[in-house]
């Protein structure tokens, strides 16, 4: 064959791509639907920042494996540029679904115009986008009610409270990824709840980022700054928890007795703690969102209606729970 024949064949199969369909003219979904080919679903994941992520990716990739769905997924090693960088890759690639967790809630509009105008559903996986975004970007939203968790905090401190003849509780707070849907709504929901009652006092909230390293930082930081007037610490995720536990021993304090620990997200590693008696509180919140990922995947590619919004059941592991029986965590 002639290179410029080569050449031309090589041309009209990107264009076709490009225009969203395959030889045979019909929409790459709707070939998948019907001819029971695997549907290929797109997954733009934020990085590895805490083990609560790895679990969520193993969650989507597992997911992905019950459910005969061909998986292409990308690790923005968190940075939103990577993100938006794969879910174009994604349109280029013609996937029959996109789910993408957004790492901030802003920013996301032109990419998604893009998506809408290749005809590709979106789902958003764990986090949020902003509301000032046009909703009809997106198809569905599966992940946590992270302002909920953040009430849950704020109800078992004053549980801790009344249960306590301390008369006053100074707070320190950890936060996560400045401007993600987790930090800005477990914020929220604890605040709302200690709000107006005389015996909460928040001495200062900062950025741990989610990690682990920053979250120990962060804490040696307000140690440094407020020393022994810390009673309480609350910490958006586990990870930043155990960098803090690791400042707090260090300056001869006893986390769980000298400073109250709330912490969220679930993991192993802190339950442990809680059987251990340093931290007193972890909020659920679950990364195993694969299965319904991937449920909802399947019923975007058959042109099915989804609800716009699903949360997974989620509860809330306490010093006063009897946690003998708890299962293995998972992550
Ligand atoms: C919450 C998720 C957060 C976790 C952190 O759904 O987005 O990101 O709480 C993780 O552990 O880094």
């Amino acid at each position: 064959m002639s290179k410029n024949r080569l050449g031309l064949l090589l041309l009209a199969g990107c264009l076709f791509l490009l225009a969203g369909c395959t030889p045979s003219g019909k929409k790459k979904t709707e070939e998948a639907a019907d001819s029971g080919n695997r549907l290929l679903l797109g997954f733009a994941q934020i990085g590895s920042e805490s083990s609560w992520r790895i679990g969520n990716t193993r969650s989507v990739q597992e997911a992905a494996g019950r459910h005969g769905i061909q998986l292409m997924m990308s690790d923005a090693n968190q940075k939103q540029e990577n993100e938006i960088r794969a879910i174009r890759q994604f349109i280029a690639y013609q996937v029959d679904v996109i789910a993408f967790v957004p790492i901030v809630e802003e920013g996301w509009e032109n990419v998604l115009y893009e998506a809408r105008n290749a005809g590709i559903p979106v789902i958003l996986s764990d986090r949020q986008i902003s509301d000032k975004i046009d909703e009809n970007l997106y198809t569905t939203y599966v992940g946590a009610d992270f302002y909920a968790e953040g009430q849950k905090a704020g109800e078992f401190l004053r549980k801790k409270a009344e249960n306590s003849e301390k008369e006053t509780f100074r707070i320190v707070e950890l936060l996560g990824t400045p401007g993600s849907t987790p930090a800005l709504q477990r914020k929220q929901g604890f605040h709302d709840v200690i709000e107006g009652d005389s015996r909460f006092e928040i001495l200062e909230s900062v950025s741990g980022d989610f990690l682990r390293s920053k979250g120990k930082e962060s804490m040696e930081m307000l140690l440094e700054k407020w020393g022994d007037r810390i009673d309480v610490l609350y910490s958006h995720n586990d990870g930043m928890t155990l960098g803090a536990i690791d400042a707090i021993e260090k300056a001869g304090l006893r986390p769980g007795k000298d400073i109250v620990i709330i912490t969220v997200d679930g993991e192993q590693a802190a339950v442990d703690l809680l059987k251990e008696g340093k931290i007193n509180c972890v909020v659920e919140c679950t990364p195993m969102l694969g299965d319904l990922i991937m449920d909802l995947t399947k019923k975007l590619a058959a042109g099915e209606e989804v609800p716009r919004v699903i949360h997974p059941d989620e509860t809330m592991f306490t010093e006063y729970d009897d946690l003998s029986e708890l299962p293995p965590r998972g992550y």
